[in-house]
């Protein structure tokens, strides 16, 4: 399997050494398909049931936006799925990162698995697209950029769920596709793609189908962490309709 080995054709941009340090960029003609998969949070079933909706098979790519633990109820399995397939990457989340720092616990995440969070980089990238957890801040280069950027943006203005968001803001390039901030639905903007649709709080799991443009959801089943309706962001609350 050669998909899984750095591709360095160089982008036209560039993060700060702390992020490029754990910047991997990909090779999408190693792959037949690419997907790119929300916030999984523990919710191993769901994941799997996305992968199978998707007919993923060993040719095809798969890169989950990060935070593959807490909240839901097996982060561990959700852990060995991505370990043990070469076809199924992830960026880092900030909750891989609260494991890292030592400022949470998982149950059955054990010294092997922190190992395993510890290689995740915090970008993956190919041509001039790009998968981060939070996002990018709009209002500065990316060579200024960082690590907790990356993680946690969602809004440049106190980075709460008030807004204004980061995506609304962002002209690219690169195209950036994330999670972190819960959506009622999947955004798709010009530049950027967000697919965090809530899995562990009872909305859905979402994939964007990178060759086709399209997103393909499975719902949750199960509601794992109880969130209000208002605190998924609908589009209409972003400032763009
Ligand atoms: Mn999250």
């Amino acid at each position: 399997m050669t998909g899984c080995e750095a591709h360095r054709d160089e982008p036209t941009w560039r993060f700060s050494d702390q992020v490029e340090q754990h910047h991997q960029r990909i090779d999408p003609t190693a792959w037949d398909d690419l997907y790119v998969v929300g916030d999984i949070h523990g919710c191993r079933e769901p994941f799997e049931r996305l992968l199978d909706r998707l007919n993923i098979e060993s040719t095809d790519l798969v890169v989950c936006v990060g935070d593959l633990v807490r909240k839901g109820p097996d982060s561990a399995g959700v852990v060995d799925i991505v370990r043990d397939n070469e076809n199924i990457l992830s960026v880092r989340g900030n909750n891989e990162q609260k494991v890292l720092d030592g400022r949470k616990t998982v149950d059955g995440i054990d010294g092997d698995d922190i190992d395993f969070l510890q290689t995740l980089p915090l970008a993956i990238s190919w041509e001039d697209l790009l998968v981060v957890h939070g996002g990018i801040d709009p209002t500065t280069a990316l060579s200024t950029q960082g690590r907790d950027t990356v993680l946690t943006m969602r809004s440049h203005h106190g980075n709460g769920y008030d807004g204004p968001f980061w995506f609304d803001a962002h002209e690219g390039p690169p195209r950036v596709f994330f999670g972190h901030t819960v959506l009622a639905a999947p955004i798709e903007r010009e530049w950027a793609v967000g697919v965090d649709t809530g899995c562990v709080y009872g909305g859905s799991l979402t994939a964007y189908d990178v060759t086709d443009g399209v997103f393909v959801s499975v719902p949750a089943e199960t509601t794992h962490q109880s969130r209000p309706q208002e605190k998924f962001l609908a589009d209409g609350q972003t400032g763009k309709p």
